[in-house]
């Protein structure tokens, strides 16, 4: 059997701080704890401990904690040695760690071991790494959700109908004549449907999960001074970027991050699209289309008051990348003499007083899929959305080749890669290679 080794790792963020811990895991972790400290820790109790180093010299002075397996984070030993927060004397604790047979941890590696001795699937590893890295409220409640396991459990359910569904059709196949009417036919196909409307709910559940984790990028465009840095600022609610009368005062892209109803978003504000510019101005409009092209939303702002139905088209077929969503903003509502107002993906405002801006922000929250409360909300990663749209169209397929021949020997078969592909998700059925993948993107110490 391969033994376990211990690791080391400091699991406060780097640079100076009131305090910095060390954490160890690992069968080693109490005795290397009595050979820096001289004290042999009781569990679940603080000690307060001098540090030493190989000659006896105190590196620190802190607090012990030891958490012995299986009553810890990782499920194995435990020690934390909470120093004070100097990155050179951590360093040093940690270095005194290796001498006494430590191994270095490698990145997410402490939630890896969590994982391997079930004290967390997958996806509650993950919204561990989403919990700290969440730029928003709403994001964090979410991640905590997904941490709590209420994520894996709506997957488990999930899956208990593929399994059950699956016993049943097997059944059916088995014993064709015997029970004919519990295992009409009829039966099979309505109870297949209705399980893939479960996908239908839980692929939105999911997908706004995505949205939470990952801002979205939605790119202001248009000609100059039709407002696109007045409409910037008023999204952002503060003066961001440069505005003024003068045509071309943009030219290098300009992001900032906001949040509408919770949901993070980075705008990008660009230089006016025009011919005959200056060279400057032409790297400005070559940098507004490189935004534009790695968009998920387009802002096509508009000075209504100076333009005509065909320029709008015009601009949109020429600029707006096929398939991209984008949004009409007439601005300068106030010059043009109109009201502001929404209608289809044309919103009428004006970016100067700030006026219509609530009504962009629900155009948006509508299309991106951001309205709705967030209650229940978990947050997911696009692997989760992609194992479960693998996991869907098995049981398309598996549903499609039932209708048509009436063969439950291939809609078994289906559904059972169907609960595989969902099982990805909790990493009850994950490859190796996919769990290195993930686990590698976390920091040390996690
Ligand atoms: N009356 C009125 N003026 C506006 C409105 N929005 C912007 N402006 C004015 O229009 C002018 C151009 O605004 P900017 O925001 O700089 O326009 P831009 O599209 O960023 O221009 P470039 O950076 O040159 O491409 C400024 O004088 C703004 O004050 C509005 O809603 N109403
Ligand atoms: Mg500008």
């Amino acid at each position: 059997m391969e033994q376990i080794s211990t690791i080391v790792a400091i699991a406060t963020p780097p640079g100076a701080g009131g305090i910095g811990i060390v954490r160890l895991s690992g069968p080693d972790s109490p005795a290397i704890a009595k050979s820096l400290s001289g004290k042999r820790f009781t569990p679940r109790h603080a000690h307060f401990i001098s540090i030493h180093d190989n000659e006896s010299r105190i590196i620190d002075q802190g607090i012990g904690l030891y958490f012995k397996a299986p009553h810890s984070f990782t499920g194995e030993d435990v020690v934390e040695i909470q120093g004070h927060g100097s990155p050179v004397a951590l360093q040093m604790i940690v270095d005194r760690c290796l001498e006494l047979g430590a191994q270095l941890a490698r990145p997410g590696e402490f939630s890896e071991r969590a994982f391997l001795n079930d004290k967390l699937d997958l996806s509650q590893a993950e919204a561990i790494a989403d919990l700290i890295e969440s730029s928003t409220e709403s994001a964090a409640r979410a991640a905590i959700r997904s941490l709590t396991g209420e994520f894996s459990q709506k997957v488990q359910v999930l899956i208990d109908k593929l399994i059950a569904l699956r016993v049943f059709v097997e059944a059916s196949i088995d014993f064709p004549e015997e029970e004919i009417d519990f295992l009409a036919e009829n039966d099979v196909a309505g109870r297949t449907r209705k399980v893939l409307e479960e996908f239908l709910q839980m692929k939105k559940l999911v997908r706004r999960g995505t949205l939470l984790r990952d801002a979205t990028r939605i790119v202001l465009v248009g000609p100059p001074n039709a407002g696109k840095s007045s409409l910037l600022n008023a999204l952002c609610r503060e003066n961001r970027a440069i505005v003024s009368d003068i045509p071309g005062t943009t030219r290098d892209t300009l992001e900032h991050p906001i949040q509408i109803n919770g949901y993070p978003v980075v705008l990008t504000d660009t230089a006016g699209l025009r011919e005959n510019a200056d060279i400057i101005e032409r790297e400005g409009i070559k940098r507004a289309r490189l935004a534009l092209a790695a968009a998920d939303l387009a802002l096509v702002c508009i000075d209504d008051a100076a333009s005509d139905e065909a320029q709008i088209n015009q601009i949109i077929a020429d600029e707006v990348p096929d398939g991209l969503g984008y949004c009409v903003v007439l601005n300068k509502a106030d010059l043009a003499g109109k009201k502001v107002s929404r209608d289809g993906n044309r919103v009428s405002i004006s970016a100067k007083s700030g006026e219509g801006v609530d009504l962009l922000c629900a155009w948006i929250s509508d299309i991106v899929g951001y309205s709705g409360h967030g209650q229940g909300q978990i947050l997911a990663r696009q692997r989760h959305l992609d194992a479960l749209k693998r996991a869907e169209s098995h049981l398309q397929r598996g549903y499609d080749g039932f209708m048509d021949t009436g063969a439950g020997e291939l809609l078994a078969e289906d559904l059972h890669l169907a609960a595989q592909a969902l099982g990805e998700i909790s990493g009850k059925m994950s490859a190796d290679d996919l769990l290195g993948e993930i686990f590698g993107s976390f920091c040390i110490g996690k």
